[in-house]
């Protein structure tokens, strides 16, 4: 018989672990907005060892047997990759419900760092449980345990501080409840969310304590629309009201917001054209009037040049990385201003911009009220309308090429955009695929396109296409991954399997790194140490031959099913196969790392060694230096 320690107790209170107490409470959250309730921690990623396997580990297996709280646990391979996917899951759920992730002390919690970076750069939650060590000390130093000579206070999740917007160590019982809330609350507030991490010693993981029954009460956390302050909206209107060439940038925020229609209203009322980051990407559908693809190091020319021109920028929901700005070249016109709108004021400040804080959809419903006669003049809506014709046709012939013998990513990406449902997702992270998308994917619904480009981390690929899957299993979702990204982190394929997760997996081998060689090209260094190559012993480099690495293999043994490709024809009758396919398939193509792509007419600043021994270098040298003066700080 199984007991229930709840009922076992007195009236007021209830006697049962941290780590009892802790998944009982999180079982019990909710989130709101626009009157729709979630539930807010709908599951428990995990990977046990000693520090979690008789604390949160015990506390999940307890709840699911006595059905005293629903919490279901999903094992992951790898403790960064279980950060990856509840990423993706609470990215897709645009941010209104996040997952937890348990991990044991020491190393399984500190591969949950990188995870965290990610997570609070994309402003995405996630709900981080490392174990710790004894709070006690009984038995220090335990297994794993950091010993630090100065203090017996240092732990290596101290490491998790600089990447979690709320960060705490729960050292005694006590100290629980008050941590929940304020994690709770963070993770939900638009503007805060991140990581939020909460240490968890292993000993007072198992301690039991007598909790007062309303910590286990419902509770839902309404998740705010700030509607723009009155007089900050008419600054806004002001500028805006003057611009007679102007951008709007929008990004991630206007998706999580789910403010893509309140978007649309705006651009068809003002005709102003709408750039997009790659956070932001779908927010408008490609094909509309108003849409100018990309804009920054990787976007599109005809944005880039409305960049250039434009005197008034709206920036919606925008952290302005050096992408989006080519590292502040892009924004050319020696008088632009910027409005931003954004929920955090930390961005909406940005490039001295008339800040406008507000919730992305409440701000540009006020916007489009208060703009009401505004319209961009025709010649400038006839620009942006040659422009984006003329990128158009260079989209077809990209996408088109006829690349040979092995095919150009280029064309690979046209396929897929060609074949993507509306509602299907692609899934991408690191290397020359999110760069050359945020240039050609032609998106068409707010959630297709899913780029991990705060962090830009390889290993997101297939762990953040596996949260996305779960976020919507409905969606066919297709993982656009390199080789090394894949060589990097795959294991999820395992757990995609053994969840019965169905993915569709596309590896792009172009035998090294393509995008790291290309850039190393660009600063004169011969894409030195980019390809996977045997170590030649005449030049003693990575040049020599090919390696015998047989990746398609590699998914096979993992459990995926695989199909290879050799050319476009072949990889469209594969994603037909891999459509109708129930489990996950991984195919794979080789292309040509050198097939040419098209100029975004953007620049990416990466400082080139200023004095060198090689010729090459001093050349790239040159080239930084003048590519340097076009960049200007937006005062
Ligand atoms: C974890 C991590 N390490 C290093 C980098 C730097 N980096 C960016 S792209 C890249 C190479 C990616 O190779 P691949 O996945 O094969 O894509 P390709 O460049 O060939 O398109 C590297 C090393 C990174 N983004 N993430
Ligand atoms: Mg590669």
């Amino acid at each position: 018989m199984i007991v229930d320690p709840v009922r076992n107790t007195a009236r007021h209170t209830v006697r049962c672990t941290v780590a009892q107490a802790l998944v009982r409470f999180l079982a019990s959250q909710y989130s709101e907005r626009d009157g729709i309730r979630h539930q807010l921690i709908p599951g428990c990623f995990g990977i046990f060892g000693h520090g979690n396997v008789a604390g949160v580990a015990q506390a999940l297996l307890q709840a699911h047997d006595t059905e005293e709280a629903d919490l279901p646990y999903y094992m992951a391979r790898n403790e960064q990759a279980m950060v990856h996917a509840s990423v993706g899951f609470a990215r897709m759920r645009n941010r209104m419900q996040a997952l937890a992730c348990t991990a044991s002390i020491g190393p399984g919690s500190t591969n949950m760092v990188t995870g965290a970076a990610l997570a609070t750069i994309n402003r995405i939650p996630v709900l981080l449980l490392p174990s710790d060590f004894f709070a006690t000390r009984a038995a220090s130093p335990v297994l794993q345990e950091l010993e630090d000579p100065r203090s017996y206070d240092v732990s290596v999740n101290d490491a998790f501080k600089p990447v979690s917007t709320f960060w705490d160590r729960i050292n005694r019982p006590e100290q629980l409840p008050s941590a929940l809330l304020a994690a709770m609350r963070v993770l939900t507030d638009p503007a805060e969310t991140g990581a939020v991490t909460l240490a968890l010693p292993q000993d007072v993981q198992a301690e039991a304590y007598e909790w007062p029954r309303e910590l286990f009460r419902e509770r839902v956390w309404h998740v705010p629309r700030p509607v723009p302050e009155p007089a900050a909206l008419a600054r806004a209107v002001q500028v805006l009201r003057s611009a007679r060439k102007p951008l709007i940038v929008a990004g991630g925020g206007v998706i999580y917001s789910e403010a893509s229609d309140a978007l649309r209203r705006f651009a068809d009322a003002t005709g102003m054209p709408v750039a997009d980051t790659q956070a932001g990407k779908g927010a408008l559908a490609w094909d509309h009037p108003c849409a100018v693809g990309g804009v920054g190091a990787t976007g599109t020319p005809a944005a880039n040049a409305l960049a250039r021109e434009a005197d008034v920028v709206l920036g919606i929901g925008t952290r302005y990385t050096d992408f989006t700005t080519a590292s502040r070249t892009v924004f050319a016109d020696p008088d632009v201003r910027f409005v931003n709108l954004n929920v955090r004021a930390f961005d909406a400040g940005k490039h001295a911009g008339v800040p406008l804080v507000a919730d992305a959809r409440a701000g540009l419903d006020a916007l489009t009220r208060e703009m009401t006669g505004y319209l961009a003049t025709e010649s400038y809506t006839a620009r942006v309308r040659d422009l984006s014709d003329s990128w158009r046709q260079v989209t077809d012939r990209a996408y088109h090429l006829g690349h040979q013998p092995r095919p150009a990513q280029t064309e690979i990406l046209g396929a897929l955009n060609e074949f993507l449902g509306e509602r299907d997702v692609v899934v991408q992270a690191a290397g020359s695929m999110p760069g050359d998308s945020q240039m050609l994917w032609r998106a068409r619904e707010p959630k297709q396109y899913h780029v991990e480009y705060g962090y830009s981390c390889m290993g997101y690929e297939i762990a953040g296409g596996l949260g996305v899957k779960l976020a919507d299993p409905d969606r066919e979702v297709f993982v656009l991954v390199g080789d090394g990204s894949y060589l990097m982190m795959a294991q999820e394929i395992v757990t995609a399997v053994s969840e019965r997760i169905k993915l569709t997996i596309v590896l792009v081998d172009n035998r090294g790194f393509a995008s790291i060689g290309s850039l190393s090209q660009s600063v004169g260094s011969q894409r030195f140490g980019t390809n996977y190559r045997y170590r030649n012993p005449d030049t003693g480099l990575l040049d020599g031959d090919v390696l015998p690495v047989d990746l398609a293999a590699n998914a096979a043994s993992l459990g995926a099913n695989v199909l290879r490709a050799g050319t476009v024809a072949e990889f469209g009758a594969a994603l037909e196969r891999a459509r109708t396919a129930d489990r996950t398939t991984v195919i794979c193509v080789e292309t040509d790392p050198l097939a040419p792509v098209p100029s975004s007419q953007a620049w990416w600043d990466v400082p080139v060694a200023e004095v060198s021994a090689l010729a090459s270098t001093q050349r790239a040298r040159e080239a930084y230096a003048q590519a340097k003066r076009g960049q200007r700080p937006y005062l």
